[in-house]
């Protein structure tokens, strides 16, 4: 935001804009081109008026004047012609230079590490994708060429207007000092309030965002009144920043046109006295007008193009601010696997979300080739975030992650990623049809496997049942379908893609025991033959691990086999167990 309290335009960021633009160097010239060609062309019609008064209309020249009002339509045609052209290829630049920038955001993006996600709104990314990146187009359509466009016609009306008559010009020109400032206060009111809006309208796409996704809980809660309250107080705000924008126009155009006609008063005052006197010819007062005209609307533009130019410097900053971020996952591993053993081994692994609270504390830990290991804790002791570090979502502070003995720094990210698939807690389902949400458009994953491993999991049964099969769309989220199916879906996914290291963060919701015995069945395929971490809060997923570690707060309370843990007094899984499966097991 302190660039935008910066007075002046922004050349740095102006250069790097139009730099944009290099693929498309040719049509940014030809509106160059044009609009150096349009400035004189524009001054061509009113010039033939004068010269028609004068040396046609007052000697009765008939055919002459037929001759210079097919050169007036000729003008005309000529000059809509090149403004086609040069509106067209201006805007379609902006266009072309916004679609690259698009892309290049959205892979930017995609590419960040998730501690950027964890701290910046989905809101805020949106904006920036979509709304910014419109802003920036406005710095070619609107921006600089027709700014360069308008001050040449200025430059060419007053000098058409010092030769025809210099007097009179300058007659004309004692208001300008008046428009000038005004135009000056016009542009500085007004670029605060559009920076208002913008930000109101960034702020307005981030609530309203998070309350779609959230509506659930919005309206479970009754809360719809609260969130109202809170959604009329931004929309005020962003009513009020509209409104004051609109208030400086208001008051803009008016002075201008008092100052316009005041003008044109002194042009009639002084040249007709001055034609009365044979000094200015009636051409000439005949043409002053349109000329005057011609110079008015530039410059009352100008004020208007400038602030669009500096608001899409502004967006185009920020925008470059997020491409220029290097927050990726550090890639810097070159050994690409085409299979892993799966020996994982944890070395005095320290790791922190905002690298000052330790979310685990010295963490170590060996999982042979094919073997299960289930982690236990409460709720908050870090049982993610071993999964999420492991997956190299985050990167870890102290100590080392090895994959086959070696440090997973040294893996080439893409390649070490699909070597490992992951269920999550909360499934994940995108908007398309089942099928598209189990290959995530892997083209090299054909129907017959996806079936094959829906049958494997047991989910074919149900996604048979669904209307379309495997071609059911579902919606946003999966907000269709139960949570048992969804999680059904997750595993098919995991299955397909056939990873040497399968994460799974079990659902934490209890389920009915004919499910239960389902996604029992459905996890037990998954991991067999495979090295398998599993975040378990069933006793059965747990009885079947190989090793047991137990968390608590951030630290590795207890690790062995099941029959090790519940052999220590006072332990904490002995304590889990009694407390916990025991009671349910016996209800
Ligand atoms: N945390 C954080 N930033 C994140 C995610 C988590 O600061 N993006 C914090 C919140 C917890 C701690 O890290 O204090 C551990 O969170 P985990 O998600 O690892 O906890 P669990 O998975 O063990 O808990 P649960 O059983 O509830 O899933
Ligand atoms: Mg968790």
């Amino acid at each position: 935001m302190n660039s935008a309290a910066k007075q002046n335009v922004d050349y740095k960021i102006l250069i790097r804009v139009i730099a944009q633009a290099k693929p498309y160097s040719a049509v940014l010239s030809l509106a160059a081109v044009l609009a150096v060609v349009l400035a004189p062309v524009a001054i061509f019609r009113p010039y033939l008026v004068q010269v028609m008064v004068d040396e046609y209309i007052f000697k009765f020249d008939i055919p002459g004047l037929t001759t210079m009002a097919l050169l007036f339509i000729g003008a005309l045609v000529l000059e809509s012609v090149l403004r086609y052209f040069f509106m067209y290829s201006s805007n379609w630049v902006g266009q072309a230079v916004v679609r690259d920038l698009r892309v290049k955001i959205f892979n930017h993006i995609t590419s960040l590490r998730l501690s950027y996600f964890d701290r910046t709104p989905i809101g805020i990314s949106t904006t920036r994708t979509i709304s910014d990146i419109e802003n920036i187009n406005q710095v070619f359509s609107q921006g600089i060429i027709t700014i360069i466009a308008d001050f040449l016609t200025v430059f060419v009306v007053l000098g058409v207007m010092f030769w025809v008559s210099w007097k009179l010009t300058l007659v004309c020109l004692v208001t300008m000092p008046f428009l000038i400032a005004a135009t000056y206060i016009f542009k500085e009111s007004i670029k605060t309030s559009f920076q208002q809006v913008r930000a109101q309208i960034a702020k307005m796409n981030a609530f309203l965002q998070e309350r779609l996704t959230g509506m659930r809980i919005v309206q479970i809660f009754n809360a719809e009144e609260q969130e109202m309250k809170k959604f009329k107080k931004i929309n005020r705000e962003y009513t009020q920043a509209n409104i004051d924008s609109i208030l400086a126009y208001s008051i803009f155009y008016p002075v201008v046109e008092i100052i316009s006609a005041a003008t044109l008063g002194l042009m009639v005052w002084y040249g007709a006295r001055a034609s009365l006197g044979n000094e200015v010819t009636l051409g000439a007062l005949v043409a002053f007008p349109l000329y005057l005209n011609m110079l008015f609307r530039p410059i009352r533009m100008l004020a208007d193009k400038f602030n669009t130019l500096q608001m899409g410097l502004v967006a185009a900053e920020r925008v470059f601010n997020l491409i220029d971020r290097q927050d990726h996952i550090k890639n810097e591993g070159e050994i690409s696997p085409e299979k892993f053993n799966g020996e994982v081994a944890f070395k005095n692994v320290w790791f922190a979300y905002n690298g000052l609270d330790w979310v685990l504390k010295d963490i170590s830990f060996e999982i042979e080739k094919g073997e299960t290991l289930a982690l236990v804790g409460s709720t908050g002791s870090g049982k993610t975030s071993i999964i999420s570090i492991l997956n190299r979502l985050y990167d870890i502070q102290k100590g080392a992650i090895e994959i086959d003995g070696v440090d997973v720094r040294e893996y080439e990210l893409s390649a070490y990623r699909s070597r490992m698939a992951v269920v999550l807690q909360d499934v994940f389902l995108f908007s398309g049809t089942v099928l598209e949400n189990i290959t995530l458009r892997n083209d090299h994953i054909s129907k017959e496997q996806v079936i094959e491993a829906s049958k494997m999991i047991g989910a074919h049964e149900f996604i048979e049942k669904l209307p379309g099969g495997y071609d059911y769309q579902v919606m946003e989220r999966g907000a269709t379908l139960s949570m048992g199916q969804r999680q059904l879906i997750s595993f098919v996914r995991a299955l397909v893609f056939d990873p040497d290291i399968l994460i799974l963060d079990e659902a934490t919701s209890s389920i009915d025991p004919e499910s239960e015995s389902v996604i029992q069945h459905a996890i037990e395929t998954l991991i067999a033959k495979r090295t398998s971490i599993i975040i378990a809060h069933r006793l059965s997923t747990i009885r079947h691990a190989d090793k047991i570690l137990v968390m608590d707060k951030g630290l590795v309370k207890e690790y062995g086999t099941h029959e090790e843990l519940l052999q220590i007094e006072d332990g904490k899984y002995r304590e889990l167990y009694e407390m916990q499966f025991l009671q349910v097991g016996v209800a």
